[in-house]
């Protein structure tokens, strides 16, 4: 009994060192996050940050980061269907699943400050999940709707949510 519950101890310490060393987002399958390069072919200013997207339920919490926006501003903040950034053709639309009955990123937007500093998070029901949405490309629009910016969601690095 000694030698079972001894070991059954050491089992459960080796398993919290473990987690205690992994990056929090690393293997938990939940975040995803882009960093934010230029819109390819676009010749507008582009804001530079980066957006995460955590997922719980079918809902998705989008944080948004960027610097360089046009000051006092607003504009879309969207995953899109295609997975890319360097071909504007293969970028496609919003990603969105129709049995949801309206497109929801319509009101998905960013806000930006008097120094052109855009923070904030909002919540969206999309109806696809983690695994659906690696390697989409995330995608800023100016207030005019232009496609500005674009990032491909790849795994959370470490607790940079
Ligand atoms: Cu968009």
């Amino acid at each position: 009994m000694t030698t079972i519950s001894l070991t059954r101890t050491l089992t459960a310490s080796a398993i919290l060192i473990s987690a205690a060393l992994l990056p929090v987002h690393a293997t938990a399958g939940d975040a995803l996050s882009a960093d934010l390069g230029k819109y390819p072919g676009s010749t507008l200013a582009a804001p530079t940050g980066h957006v995460s997207v955590k997922f719980h339920q079918n809902k998705l919490s989008v944080a948004y980061d960027l610097e360089k926006t046009t000051p006092s501003s607003s504009g879309g903040v969207h995953i899109h269907t295609g997975s890319t950034c360097s071909d504007a053709e293969k970028v496609g639309g919003h990603y969105w699943s129709p049995d949801l009955g309206e497109d929801t990123w319509k009101k998905a937007t960013w806000n930006s400050d008097k120094q052109g500093k855009a923070t904030g998070e909002l919540t969206i029901q999309t109806g696809y999940d983690y695994a659906q949405n690696l390697s989409h490309a995330l995608v800023i629009h100016d207030s005019e709707g232009r496609r500005i910016a674009c990032g491909l969601l790849g795994v959370a690095p470490n607790s940079g949510y």
